[in-house]
């Protein structure tokens, strides 16, 4: 791990600022429905951090079923409407536990935050959670090519905000997501159960672990 101390912070989005899996999830159930397909929790830890066309591959092959592109894309446009309806009543309310904090003891030290997220509705979420001020970039799922694993979204990140990447920090919640941002040459902060993350520079349970006191470490 690097010892100088950071100068960016790129953050995840579900599930390190607000919990949308539980939406996702409700979405992907009733697509896999129609496939004849019953999407289990656990199926659903691998959709995490995945893009939304490789989430519908992923169903396809527990399922395993082939469709021809017009069904897949039906069903794309399916499951992001359906996203959409269950996202519609999210607010500040949502924001997790500890991110709000954090986000403002980064901004009083001047430290860039940026977002790299799989997701192409990232704008629409941060603006319901009232944070886009606080990001000075957003990599998204519009933006990149390759998806996580691929540590392509956390080095637009870093180069979007001028800073190297062995300077730059990121928060995940998903394996494919830490995967990346080591790729990428950055510390790795996991998000979630440390048994699932030994390739993480630090686990925490969540972000009220990340007091005042381990940023200060960090940054
Ligand atoms: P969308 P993250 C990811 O966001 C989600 O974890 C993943 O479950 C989802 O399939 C992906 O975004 C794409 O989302 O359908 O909204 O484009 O964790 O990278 O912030
Ligand atoms: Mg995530």
């Amino acid at each position: 791990m690097n010892k100088k101390k950071h100068l960016c912070a790129l953050f995840d989005l579900d599930g390190v600022i607000v919990d949308t899996a539980k939406f996702h999830f409700l979405a992907w159930k009733k697509i896999a429905k129609n496939i004849g397909y019953e999407l289990t929790h656990e199926d659903n830890e691998h959709l995490k951090g995945v893009s939304r066309q490789d989430s519908l591959n992923i169903i396809l092959d527990l399922a395993n079923v082939t469709i021809d592109l017009e069904v897949f894309n039906h069903y794309l446009l399916q499951k992001n409407n359906d996203y959409l309806l269950l996202i519609q009543s999210l607010s500040p309310n949502d924001i997790l536990p500890g991110i709000s904090e954090a986000l403002t003891f980064l901004k009083e030290r001047r430290i860039k935050i940026g977002l790299g997220s799989a997701s192409r509705n990232a704008k629409i979420i941060l603006q319901k959670l009232q944070l886009m001020d606080y990001f000075e970039v957003i990599i998204d799922g519009n933006i990149v090519i390759k998806g996580k694993p691929d540590p392509e979204v956390f080095l637009k990140g870093c180069s979007a905000l001028n800073v190297p990447k062995d300077r730059c920090i990121v928060f995940e919640d998903a394996f494919a997501g830490i995967l990346a941002a080591k790729e990428a040459g950055m510390t790795a902060v996991a998000l979630g159960d440390k048994k699932f993350f030994s390739n993480a520079d630090f686990c925490f349970s969540d972000f009220t672990q990340l007091n005042i006191k381990v940023l200060s470490n960090l940054f």
